[in-house]
């Protein structure tokens, strides 16, 4: 549960982080499954719909740098997803209806773990309102030293910063044009089963992992179920369909699939908030790392 401190903070920062919101059973359930993908990943050769490598991942040295969409891929993630220990927080936030927008685990590897340049999720996908929130669930203590994610107070309630370079969309800010003192970001530092919640205008980025100790997060964003993304919903984890029809009846399908609490809202609820299309897609896709490789003015060095 939120006191109304904890709900203040978010609401004026942009973000919060909540220490042991996760049931220690439930970590080291979550840790354990990490460590077997992580083992299983040795054969891996390639980016696939899975694994998100590192550049020096080897079957002797399986190193990843992202598990994608982890709730559709095994059942202790998906149930992490719907737990009231995390959705009894979000409901604080954006209210009773809530769907599960996306997954995705973060590895941030020991000795080298890459950085992720400053961004605001908004410019990935914009929706009709902004009432949606990105959970971090901690699977390992991350202090200072192991690259935390950092964020800058207040930015949920600016400008949209320019993600976009020589009219294409990359996914990152140009240190040098932002809106924001970056200088002023705090750090998401916890140990293992806290949670941090921020806010999906929110500028934030992170630093490389020097340390010897990874640093994993597996991270949910949950949307107000009135929030409907304008780039549609992603159809994940649906067969390939064989007609319009099909594909109509698929994205509500997904839609009404990933209600975790409360109901549907055919409702749109449509707020005046920045928004600029992410499109053209940028050259290099299949995850942040990938899109970021574009960037300019890079904020964060060795
Ligand atoms: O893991 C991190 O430090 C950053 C996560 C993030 O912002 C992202 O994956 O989009």
């Amino acid at each position: 549960m939120l006191s109304e401190d904890q709900i203040n903070s978010y609401n004026e920062k942009g973000y919060l982080v909540v220490d042991g919101a996760i049931p220690a059973d439930k970590l080291k359930e979550l840790q354990q499954v990490t460590d077997d993908f992580v083992s299983n990943s040795r054969d891996v050769k390639e980016n696939d719909e899975i694994y998100d490598l590192s550049p020096d991942h080897s079957p002797d040295n399986p190193n990843l740098r992202r598990l994608k969409n982890p709730h559709l891929i095994h059942k202790t993630y998906e149930n992490i997803t719907t737990d009231s220990c995390i959705l009894d927080i979000v409901e604080k936030l954006v209210g009773k209806n809530i769907r599960r927008d996306h997954t995705k685990l973060n590895f941030k590897s020991a000795k080298g773990g890459e950085a992720i340049e400053w961004h605001q999720d908004w410019a990935f996908y914009p929706h009709t309102n902004d009432d949606i929130v990105e959970v971090g669930i901690f699977l390992d203590d991350c202090g200072e030293e192991n690259g935390p994610l950092m964020a800058v107070p207040g930015s949920h309630k600016g400008p949209l910063d320019d993600h976009h370079h020589d009219g294409v969309f990359i996914g990152a800010v140009d240190p040098a044009k932002s809106n924001y003192k970056l200088e002023t970001a705090e750090p998401f530092l916890a140990k293992a089963g806290s949670i941090s919640l921020h806010h999906v205008r929110s500028l934030h980025g992170s630093r490389k992992n020097n340390s010897n100790k990874s640093r994993r997060v597996l991270f949910v964003g949950y949307t107000a179920a009135d929030s409907w993304p304008l780039k549609g919903i992603l159809d994940l984890g649906l067969k390939p369909t064989t007609s319009e029809g099909d594909f109509v009846k698929n994205i509500y399908q997904v839609y009404t699939n990933n209600i975790v609490r409360g109901e549907p809202c055919l409702q749109a609820r449509v707020e005046n908030n920045p928004i600029k299309m992410p499109y053209p897609p940028p050259h290099s896709v299949g995850s942040i790392y990938e899109n970021q490789k574009e960037v300019r003015g890079r904020s964060f060095g060795e």
